[in-house]
């Protein structure tokens, strides 16, 4: 009932266009592993000590005094730490403050994420085209085929002389790329390399990994399936001909709220570009790496890759500034992005990994290389986190380069973690992005390359407060995974989602966030508030703050992961 509850006063409060009150204490909605960082926000309004109850044991199992009042720009509230990290045995547990509301109760185990991890890749297989989702593998979610896409035709846009426009290819399977229910290539390759470096990465955690995806139980790992899924379909994007991809295949305008069998009208692949053309020759050469100790069960699959991978490469540099725009018949998502030095960057890191060629090292021209935190339209970041993950296959100088550089970026975001009131990595307006969910959470992808190099406790505490911010330790006391934790996302803006009949959103899903711009169409309902972190709003229309995309699970997978795989065990202190 309290629960319940919960929800009514979200919902009222927001339908008001008032300021959420939101919990008294907010943290992590799934709980902690025991030997990992425990915090909680707490308002500034109670008394100054905390007590954290073991509900099952009917006690207190441990006592502390909240760190002073600090406002938190993105929020304007003022909020005090609780820290519980000491308490590291594993149980059912609820934080108080005298004067304030309970926290909402968590668990310390050492399998806390297993199962958001898992839901977080099961969502790639909800968002599968061409397939139908039957109910052994998507229960209530299940669902006939949409999208066969085996006879999509040649825009105007895309046409060659061997593929004239109106030439139908067939181009089945991949994943719907959020909410709308058309595939882009771009943002294919942000995900899907998030996606095999979490396998690259942490492989012990997936190989026996059950998903119950049809794939389930033949030879490969299930995480390997599911981005198979979309490989798949990134291969037939690709003109033999030439080496180029194309850039999309979509519809020429977004679907209305429909299943996605129920949706009518052509598909299109559209105009090639070099963006397309990069990202994909990195995904094929990164992936070319991951499937080659699997030629027994997929045999020839990474040499096709490579040579993929390799033909694409060619195409971008013959053509290095086709920069996509939407033609004027085309409505659908553009993913248009002007600036390919990143881009270069990083197909020239993969391939050079690949195959370790002299060609692809002079390319990357490391020493001039930015870092940033990645995102679809900026990938740099990718190739610092390969060529991190690979410094074996690098010269010296280079290997020691690439530790200087991405622990330089660790470093700085571990700095503003530690000066943050909220103890978070988001402190400006900016990153408060569309998407500012995976943003924070890219912004934990990099803090994890860098703790993979210098073994820096607060850079994986930073990490894990990331994963801490969208499970729950935010303002709104929100997890923003869709079947996770006591108040989560029930409106997704997700087309099966909103058209299923089924009253509870498809699971394992994060959605957009918090998002200022607020650039929802007008006849969405107000937001509660125009400050950064507060700018949220559960409802099925708001594709600015609530939509859900594959860019933005993949780092949902890949920190949870993370999390998992490197917090120290303490076996030994129990
Ligand atoms: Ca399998
Ligand atoms: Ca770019």
């Amino acid at each position: 009932m309290k629960h319940a509850f919960r929800f009514g006063l979200l919902a009222a409060c927001l339908s008001a266009a008032s300021l959420c009150q939101a919990d008294d204490i907010a943290l992590n909605q799934l709980g902690f592993l025991p030997g990992a960082a425990k915090l909680a926000a707490v308002s500034a309004r109670g008394a100054d000590a905390f007590r954290v109850i073991d509900v099952r044991r009917g006690r207190v199992a441990l006592e502390g005094r909240l760190a002073p009042a600090a406002t938190w720009e993105p929020s304007g509230q003022a909020v005090r730490l609780a820290d519980f990290s000491a308490l590291k045995l594993p149980g059912h547990y609820l934080l108080q403050v005298e004067g304030l509301g309970d926290s909402p109760g968590f668990e310390i185990g050492d399998n806390v994420y297993a199962e958001v991890n898992a839901a977080a890749i099961k969502a790639f297989y909800f968002n599968r085209a061409s397939t139908p989702l039957l109910p052994q593998h998507a229960g209530r979610w299940a669902r006939p085929a949409g999208h066969a896409d085996d006879k999509v035709l040649v825009h105007a846009s895309a046409a060659s002389a061997s593929r004239p426009e109106g030439t139908a290819i067939s181009s089945p399977k991949g994943w719907y790329d959020a909410g709308d229910y058309n595939k882009y290539i771009v943002n294919s390759g942000i995900s899907v390399y998030t996606l095999l470096a979490a396998w690259e990465q942490f492989p012990e955690l997936f190989k026996a990994q059950n998903l119950n995806i049809p794939e389930t139980g033949n030879s490969l790992p299930d995480l390997l399936d599911e981005v198979l899924w979309n490989l798949e379909w990134m291969l037939t994007m690709q003109d033999p001909a030439d080496g180029g991809v194309y850039h999309k295949l979509t519809n020429k305008s977004f679907d209305g709220n429909q299943m996605p069998h129920e949706t009518r009208g052509e598909r299109y692949v559209v105009a090639k570009g070099t963006a397309a053309a990069l990202d994909f020759a990195a995904v094929m050469a990164h992936a070319s790496r991951v499937f080659k100790p699997f030629e027994a069960q997929r045999p020839g699959l990474s040499a096709r890759m490579r040579e993929a991978s390799v033909a694409a490469w060619k195409w971008a540099r013959a053509n290095p500034q086709v920069a996509y725009k939407n033609p004027p018949d085309v409505r659908t998502g553009e993913y248009g992005d002007a600036k390919l030095d990143d881009e270069f960057a990083w197909a020239a890191a993969e391939l050079y990994l690949t195959t370790g060629e002299a060609g692809y090292r002079e390319a990357l021209k490391l020493e001039t290389q930015p870092i940033r935190v990645p995102s679809w339209g900026d990938v740099v970041g990718l190739a610092w986190a390969s060529l991190a993950q690979h410094r074996d296959k690098l010269s010296k100088p280079d290997a020691d380069l690439v530790a200087k550089r991405v622990s330089g970026l660790g470093d700085e975001l571990a700095g503003s973690w530690k000066a943050s009131a909220y103890r978070l990595t988001m402190e400006s307006k900016t990153d408060f992005v569309w998407g500012s969910n995976a943003h924070a959470l890219n912004q934990a992808l990099m803090l994890i390359q860098s703790y993979r190099l210098s073994s820096d406790r607060a850079q994986l505490d930073a990490a894990q407060s990331v994963l801490d911010y969208v499970l729950g330790r935010n303002p709104l006391g929100m997890s923003y995974v869709t079947g996770f934790g006591t108040r989560a996302p029930m409106h997704p803006h997700h087309r099966p989602s909103e058209a299923d009949g089924v009253d509870a959103p498809v699971p394992g899903f994060i959605v957009g966030g918090p998002n200022p711009g607020q650039q929802d169409q007008k006849n969405c309902p107000a937001y509660p508030s125009k400050l950064p972190a507060l700018s949220y709003i559960d409802h099925g229309c708001s594709y600015a703050a609530n939509e859900v995309a594959i860019n933005w699970n993949a780092p949902l997978v890949y920190v949870s992961a993370a999390i998992q795989a490197l917090t120290p065990n303490l076996e030994s202190a129990r």
